[in-house]
């Protein structure tokens, strides 16, 4: 198996402070390596934050007996009309997974102070909100990560309606978030400027909130709302590091 990943920038690298554009990462057999890294050099150059300048892609071998498997999220609608009301959907579901309501809250108002989208996701204490990782306007990307059989995880969201890559992608990085030692929830709304749809994952689901931000709006992000009792170095190298496939 390949772990494949990308991440595209513009202006220039995202380490020399290039602006994020677009990020993807699969595990993939031999044969589909190809086809996935055309597909993600398509991806970058065509997105709709900006065609980028600057793309990386990594490709690497992982060995199968290293790889951890994880359940599959199970995935709950909801229906909330204005970012606003998206916004409080938001709160109540982080705190019915554990988060403290001033947490909750200093979660939401990070997503919405950022000035421009990072790369990657900001650790908070799901007790205070103060923030725990140390990689300030990068953030700790998820990486090595995927579904184990693609089709039926296809399958099961176009008998849902509502299957698009987002949602695919989203699932599939929320299950190995809420699967790590020490998260307590995820909050998430993309980045993309015609997809205003975020969530709130735990262990006990997914909930999809169809309004977290106005649509046109660039900025978007994630927050991994995590125990204070965590060891939070093998948090981030679970996170960065760990292979992982998704199981139905
Ligand atoms: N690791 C950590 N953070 C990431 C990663 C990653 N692999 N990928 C993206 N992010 C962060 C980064 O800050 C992005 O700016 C932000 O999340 C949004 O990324 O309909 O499309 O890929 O149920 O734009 C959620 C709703 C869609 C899906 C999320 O996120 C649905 C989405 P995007
Ligand atoms: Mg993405
Ligand atoms: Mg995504
Ligand atoms: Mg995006």
């Amino acid at each position: 198996m390949f772990s494949v990943r990308m991440r595209a920038a513009q202006g220039r690298r995202h380490e020399e402070g290039g602006r994020h554009i677009s990020g993807a990462e699969r595990i993939i057999p031999y044969d589909k390596v190809k086809q996935t890294t055309a597909g993600m050099l398509e991806r970058a150059f065509t997105h709709s934050r900006g065609q980028a300048d600057f793309i990386s892609i990594t490709i690497e071998a992982v060995q199968p007996s290293t790889i951890q498997q994880v359940p599959l999220l199970s995935v709950y609608p909801s229906s909330f009309l204005t970012a606003e009301e998206g916004h409080k959907a938001a709160e109540h579901a982080l705190v019915a997974a554990g988060v403290t309501s001033v947490s909750a809250k200093q979660g939401i108002l990070s997503l919405l102070s950022l000035a421009d989208s990072m790369r990657g996701a900001m650790l908070l204490c799901a007790v205070t909100g103060q923030r725990f990782d140390h990689t300030e306007s990068r953030g700790i990307r998820v990486s090595r990560m995927d579904i184990e059989n693609e089709n039926a995880l296809i399958d099961r969201l176009i008998k849902l309606g509502i299957h698009n890559l987002h949602v695919q992608e989203a699932l599939v990085l929320a299950s190995k978030v809420a699967a790590a030692p020490g998260v307590v929830a995820e909050l998430c709304w993309s980045d993309d400027p015609e997809y205003t749809t975020g969530y709130v994952a735990s262990a006990s689901g997914y909930i999809r909130i169809p309004h977290c931000k106005p649509l046109g709006n660039p900025v978007g992000g994630r927050i991994f709302f995590v125990d204070p009792a965590a060891d939070i170095t093998l948090l981030e190298h679970y996170l960065q590091f760990q292979p992982v496939l998704v199981k139905l």
